[in-house]
């Protein structure tokens, strides 16, 4: 029998079978699949074949993903966390205020989606908070995101759910990611008041300290649509990725690189005739973005 992954908790995995039924399923012996190092052998949105043992199930194999997105294992380095396989689309909510997500943080996030092709959503959430400022900024941003072919949409969770948003999830797996406070949990209960996921208070967010590792979760909205909550989960990892390649997953320098003097094996730091540089120094390139490029490249976080 078939299924597939809705919830993992490193054991024990809940499998919604093809006739509707989750069922609590296990491993047996080892899966391996080809190509990495990875810490959880099942993901998220994995489909899965599933021997029923009374009632509960087997993982026997699974079957081949479309894509999958990682984190980098805290555990051991070099190794790859599969937070979730099989997306259509990668949404990341932000929020100018209550709390500020970075320009940082979304570009991590679209670069990590991009160099697994997934295409990209932007919902940015608490538009009732914005004050001149914020929504100044949050004008730049979309300014900056729309032209790269990134989806932005401008909503408020606590009023009532924009249509443009069912349907564009409608008929897709959609891994919806952004930091503790922007809004995740409510507009998933907007999406589906029956899946009643847990909303944080105002005030929880913005304490530090208050870590709870908790796993990514895929919920159903209809027989052909489901989203996939990351709670937790602060960064994407970009695994098997050379220097020379990064810049290949910013839609903005991906033909303009070639152009550069020494062309593929240009890193845009401070090669001379570099076509980015020049393109951040006439605007047509966001220094934001390049700023990323460079934070990403060199692994420090250069802002704060
Ligand atoms: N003002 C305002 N508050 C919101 C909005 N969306 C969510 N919130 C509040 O923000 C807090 C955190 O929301 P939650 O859904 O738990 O965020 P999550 O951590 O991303 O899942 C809660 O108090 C929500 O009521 C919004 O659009 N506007
Ligand atoms: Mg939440
Ligand atoms: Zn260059």
């Amino acid at each position: 029998m078939k299924g597939r992954v809705m919830r993992s908790t490193g054991s024990w995995y809940d499998v919604l079978m093809e006739d509707g039924v989750k069922l609590r399923c296990r491993i047996r012996g080892k899966i391996r699949l080809e190509g990495i190092k990875e810490t959880n052998p099942v993901a998220v949105g994995d489909y899965v074949d599933v021997e029923p043992e009374s009632n509960e199930g087997i993982i026997t194999s699974i079957l081949p993903r479309t894509n999958y997105i990682v984190r980098q294992s805290v555990k051991k380095t070099g190794h790859a966390h599969v937070i979730a396989a099989n997306i259509d689309q990668a949404m990341v909510v932000a929020t100018m205020v209550m709390p500020r997500t970075s320009a940082g943080f979304i570009d991590r996030f679209l670069v990590a989606a991009e160099s697994f092709r997934i295409p990209q959503v932007i919902v940015f959430n608490k538009k009732d908070l914005l004050d001149n400022e914020s929504q100044r900024h949050q004008n730049n941003l979309i300014q900056i995101y729309k032209p790269l072919g990134v989806t932005c949409i401008v909503t408020s969770a606590l009023e009532n759910l924009q249509p443009e948003i069912e349907k564009l999830l409608h008929g897709k797996t959609t891994l919806i990611a952004g930091h503790s406070g922007v809004g995740k949990s409510t507009l998933i209960n907007k999406l589906s008041p029956a899946i009643n996921q847990k909303v944080s208070e105002v005030s929880d967010f913005t304490k530090k300290g208050t870590h709870t590792t908790t796993f990514a979760e895929m919920f159903r909205l209809d027989e052909t649509t489901f989203i996939i909550d990351t709670p937790g989960i602060k960064e994407f990892g970009l695994i098997d990725m050379t220097p020379e390649e990064l810049s290949d997953y910013f839609p903005e320098m991906r033909d303009l690189r070639l152009t550069c003097k020494f062309g593929s094996r240009c890193l845009h730091i401070n090669e001379p005739k570099c076509a980015i540089k020049e393109a951040v120094a006439r605007e047509t390139i966001a220094r934001s973005r390049y700023e990323s490029y460079l934070s990403i490249l060199t692994g420090e976080d250069t802002r704060k």
